[in-house]
């Protein structure tokens, strides 16, 4: 798509961000747009942040359960990225950073090694994985009623917004990933669990699928990125006085509180 509109939408985004504004979705002015010229506005919206002075943490992988890629009717997963400003400092988070955020517990991949696909398998994922540790990622999309396509939501950077990490590192072959369990709550009740396979089979085989990705647009996932590998849970909606909570098996809790 032309690069002047692809820049153009991606300010569009980003202003929605800034301003905590739900907007129209894009491809009601645009309903040409496909999943390419989605990716082409990400790439821009990227740039502006980049512009701005903000740091890449890393990818992350989203749309990665069965559910969520039977309700937006597609087979792969999508990916966005995730800044320094997204990183949550403290436990406790406000409603006003937000539009209408909702919450799901991840396993994140710190890499020890560059990863250029193609062919990337998940041994070899395994294998430039320094750690693993938990998180909560926080989405919200910018457009009205969380409502959108594939294009949209990843020129929307795949609804990225906040990260909360947990502390415990953990060695990737000291666990079976796919086997690990994890329990979502709020206020003491769980609002979902899971287990890692729900992250397409495999959290290494998301990252795996990530730098195949990547590699299509000439792109490698570099040594020293943490990388989101996809929702364990379902995504749960946040509201003020949440106490939200996630335990996962061996490798600990991620609390935080929103105010
Ligand atoms: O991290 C995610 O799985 C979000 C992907 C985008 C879809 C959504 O906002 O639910
Ligand atoms: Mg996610």
């Amino acid at each position: 798509m032309d690069r002047t509109v692809a820049k153009q939408i991606a300010r569009y985004l980003v202003s929605a961000e800034e301003d905590r504004q739900e907007v129209s979705r894009i491809t009601l002015e645009h309903p040409e747009l496909s999943v390419e010229d989605g990716y082409q506005i990400q790439e821009e919206l990227v740039l502006i942040k980049l512009e701005a002075g903000y740091e890449i943490v890393g990818p992350k992988m989203g749309l990665t359960s069965q559910a969520k890629m039977k309700q937006m009717n597609v087979n792969e997963p999508i990916y966005g990225y995730v800044f320094n400003y997204m990183v949550a400092t403290g436990q406790e988070i406000s409603m006003r950073d937000f539009i209408h955020p909702k919450v799901e517990a991840e396993i994140a991949f710190v890499l020890g090694k560059d990863i250029e696909g193609s062919g990337v398998t998940g041994a070899q994922v395994l294998a430039a994985t320094e750690y693993v540790l938990p998180a909560l990622e926080i989405i919200d999309s910018r457009y009205e009623n969380f409502q959108f396509t594939l294009p949209d939501v990843i020129a929307d950077n795949a609804s990225s917004s906040k990260v909360v990490f947990g502390t415990k590192l953990g060695r990737p072959n000291d666990f079976e990933l796919d086997l690990v369990g994890v329990t979502l709550s709020i206020n003491g009740k769980i609002k979902d669990l899971g287990a890692g396979a729900a992250v397409v089979g495999h959290p290494a085989h998301s990252v795996a699928m990530l730098a195949n990705m990547l590699a299509r647009k000439g792109l490698k996932l570099k040594a020293g990125q943490t990388i989101l590998t996809g929702g364990i849970t379902g995504a749960v909606m946040l509201h003020v006085g949440d106490a939200v909570s996630a335990k996962f098996d061996g490798l600990g809790t991620v609390d935080f509180r929103v105010t």
